[in-house]
């Protein structure tokens, strides 16, 4: 007798579809050539998702280091109702970077949308989870969109024209972008979703930097895995020869700038081919991978404010670790 689960997944069900933007899911060469020549050398996160980093990402929102899942699910175990008494019934939700759209399962009952479209670079994720999604609510329509949620309006054609749209970026993804870049996103996303929309936003606080540096430092091993792993999916998809062996994982809070920082440092002097390019590294050099920036609540507030949204409500844990903004298009 086969689980539910397993079940799900043996046959496509009807109110399942899957669409590539075609702007996404692979490397692209000339950006990672372009952010390893400037100085300090920099790739960006959004390459960190192919199948084993996806893999090693749910791995890390398991351990008891990384508390920024656990925090935001309870927000949303605990606040369901509150939340979708915010929206309302009927709405098109369009989830950012979903994974493996454990969180939007937290609020469909109670938001009960009509339409969900989860947007996501990892098209290993949306085909092991869009399919038993779908079965799972079969009063959902469920679309999977491969493909990269920047400034981009190809997404446009696959929304439909009727009902409210909402957004949902949960686990401070947000929070990876820089500041500014973070508020010319949600400038773009108060466009595609028009006067009547509304975000619900999931963000990192500020917090002691013990608690900030042991997420990115956790005992198993995840994060520095999921960090290294950059390098093998390099090595795979264009033809480079980073040596594993020779990086090390480093991450950090920087508190003068609010964000914790992540790099793979090199161990040794060495060259690096990557392609027909080759690249020196001191020992000690850094390529800067991520960027995990906390808030405030006033200060996300604030940024948001300047997209040209109103913090319509926000809600958090006991210890004021994880905000959740209900924002809403002015
Ligand atoms: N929302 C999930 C997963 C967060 S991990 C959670 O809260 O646990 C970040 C997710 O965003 C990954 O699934 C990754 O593949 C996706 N992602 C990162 N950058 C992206 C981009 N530029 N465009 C689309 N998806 C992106
Ligand atoms: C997806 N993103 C918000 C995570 C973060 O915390 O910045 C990715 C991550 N990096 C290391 N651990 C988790």
């Amino acid at each position: 007798m086969k689980s539910s689960k397993e079940k799900a997944t043996d046959v496509t069900p009807d109110n399942f579809a899957f669409v590539s933007l075609g702007n996404g899911g692979d490397v692209d060469f000339g950006e990672v050539i372009v952010g390893l020549r400037q100085t300090p050398k920099v790739v960006s996160p959004k390459f960190f998702y192919d199948a084993r980093g996806s893999e090693l990402f749910n791995a890390i929102c398991t351990t008891e280091a990384y508390y920024p899942t656990r925090t935001e699910r309870g927000i949303y175990e605990s606040q369901a109702d509150a939340i979708a008494a915010e929206i309302g019934p009927g709405t098109t939700v369009i989830e950012f970077g979903p994974g493996d759209m454990s969180k939007i399962r937290l609020l469909l009952d109670q938001l009960r949308p009509q339409t969900y479209v989860g947007v996501d670079v990892s098209a290993a994720q949306l085909e092991d989870a869009g399919p038993p999604l779908a079965a799972d609510y079969p009063w959902l329509h469920v679309l999977a969109v491969c493909g990269d949620f920047g400034p981009s309006r190809m997404l446009e054609k696959y929304l439909d024209g009727q009902s409210r749209r909402v957004a949902f970026f949960p686990g401070s993804t947000i929070g990876n972008f820089e500041p500014d870049a973070a508020r010319q996103f949600l400038q773009g996303l108060g466009k595609m979703l028009g006067s009547s929309g509304c975000a619900i936003v999931g963000v990192d606080l500020q917090k002691p930097v013990e608690v900030l540096e042991a997420a990115y430092n956790d005992p198993q091993g995840y994060t520095r895995a999921f960090n290294l792993n950059l390098l093998t999916r390099l090595n795979r998809e264009l033809g480079a020869d980073f040596d594993e062996r020779r990086f090390r994982h480093k991450a950090y809070y920087n508190e003068k700038l609010g964000r914790v920082e992540m790099h793979l440092v090199s161990v040794v002097e060495q060259q690096v081919r990557v392609g027909e390019h080759t690249f020196s590294f001191q020992p000690g050099e850094t390529i800067h991978t991520e960027n995990s920036w906390k808030y405030t609540q006033q200060a996300f507030g604030e940024l948001a404010a300047r997209a040209g949204f109103a913090v319509q409500k926000f809600f958090t844990d006991e210890r004021n670790w994880f905000g959740v903004f209900i924002l809403s298009v002015q």
